[in-house]
């Protein structure tokens, strides 16, 4: 959804969520009120893989909300849940009683019950919200979202941009073929997604060239995400603990993330073209996918096909040239999953999924279209290319292995080792 431009209330320059929307909000008496639905939901998280989740409003993540330093927020929350929930607000400086954790703060809200939630958005900044009611399951179901409070009056830690995006970093385990995340898993999730949507399936960040970029980020996934630009500098402004101090600030390519935490990243798109964004653990930009594979590098597997194919006719050997094999051989999957890795850019597969986009920086892109505009044309003579020509012998590093020190020169016999053909038998050891 493109930005919701306020209509009533304080002006601000709204945000864009990627592949998410905002709530939009009516104004009662100078209050400004919000009303969130927690309920089941289907979120679609890459085309043709469906996840069946709990979120608000119709979706998970649930709708950003936005509001502006000072204004006065009265929410209610329907449960439509099969359980009992409560909102936690993230970050806020709030009332006790409103800061939304069941028991310790406020009741639970039952199911069919609706509560509301009434604070001044006090501090300028970057938050979330999530349940704090059966938090494991609920927050691994996909209940979340983000919300923003624009400034008041201009601040001198906060800059103007031309462009603010927000997304949230989750997680989810669902085996292949299957709707339902797992929702005792801890660590080893197979879905690493930004606003619960994996690559290919999250929106590139399309901006103007020589904008000034916000990014804002939140992570509510059990690990964090070191997350990384191509082709730009970032400062980092501001945490969920509101702007940070100039003071504090450093250029950096890769910041991160770690659980709980918010991170606002500002730059300026200088540079045109269409640049890599991702988290930089490598395993989560992969999509669905076992981990407890041996490593087949190296491993010749010539005629081992034949003999397995005679017991398992749709046997198919993988890895022993590394795994890029996997996007070429289009290997059938299961029904509702998504492929490992994928993703067709103008010169082949890119072999990405999970928590990875593209910032797509164009010279002749439209103030405030936010729309994509396809693949960048490079102009030409600046794209690696294979070379032909001539070529002197390259320097290589020549060693007996990489020991740091010469062995030592006293055991001159060597070690004997007895091997034992695999083909010998069963019978003897
Ligand atoms: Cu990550």
């Amino acid at each position: 959804m493109p930005p919701l431009v306020p209509n009533t209330g304080r002006g601000y320059n709204p945000v864009v969520t990627l592949n998410g929307w905002t709530l939009p909000w009516r104004m009662n008496n100078g209050v400004k009120e919000f009303h969130l639905v927690a309920e089941p939901v289907v979120r679609e998280m890459a085309p043709g893989f469906k996840a069946h989740l709990w979120g608000y409003n119709g979706q998970s993540p649930g709708p950003t909300i936005e509001v502006v330093e000072g204004d006065r927020v009265r929410l209610f929350v329907t449960n439509k849940l099969p359980e009992h929930t409560s909102i936690h607000w993230h970050g806020q400086r709030l009332p006790n009683g409103m800061d939304g954790v069941a028991g310790l703060n406020q009741p639970a809200i039952s199911p069919g019950k609706t509560f509301v939630y009434e604070f001044v958005a006090r501090r300028p900044g970057t938050f979330m919200y999530h349940p704090h009611a059966d938090e494991m399951t609920q927050m691994a179901m996909g209940m979340m979202g983000f919300w923003v409070t624009h400034p008041k009056v201009k601040n001198p830690l906060i800059d103007e941009v031309n462009r603010d995006f927000c997304f949230l970093l989750n997680a989810y385990d669902i085996d292949p073929g299957s709707y339902t995340p797992k929702i005792m898993t801890m660590l080893d999730f197979n879905l690493w997604s930004w606003n619960s949507r994996i690559f290919p399936g999250i929106d590139s960040l399309n901006v103007r060239l020589n904008d000034k970029v916000r990014i804002r980020i939140g992570n509510l996934t059990m690990t964090n995400h070191p997350i990384h630009l191509h082709g730009h500098e970032f400062l980092v402004t501001g945490t969920d603990g509101g702007p940070t101090p100039k003071s504090s600030r450093w250029y950096e390519v890769t910041t991160d993330v770690a659980v709980g935490q918010m991170r606002q990243i500002e730059f300026l798109a200088d540079e045109e073209g269409d640049w890599a964004f991702h988290c930089h653990k490598s395993h989560h930009t992969m999509n669905a996918m076992g981990h407890n594979v041996p490593t087949l590098i190296g491993v010749d597997h010539t005629g081992m096909a034949k003999k397995i194919n005679s017991l398992i006719p749709e046997y198919m050997v993988m890895g022993e040239r590394g795994m890029a094999d996997m996007t070429e051989m289009e290997m059938p999957i299961p029904d509702n999953t998504a492929p490992m890795m994928t993703g067709e850019g103008p010169f082949g597969s890119v072999e990405m999924g999970g928590m990875f986009s593209v910032l797509k920086v164009r010279r002749d892109q439209k103030p405030g279209d936010y729309s994509n505009p396809g693949w960048f044309k490079h102009p030409q003579g600046t794209v690696a290319h294979e070379y032909t020509g001539p070529l002197t012998a390259p320097a290589r590093f020549k060693s007996e292995g990489g020991q740091s020190m010469p062995r030592s020169q006293k055991q001159t016999t060597p070690t004997e080792v007895k091997v034992r053909k695999p083909s010998s038998g069963h019978s003897s050891h």
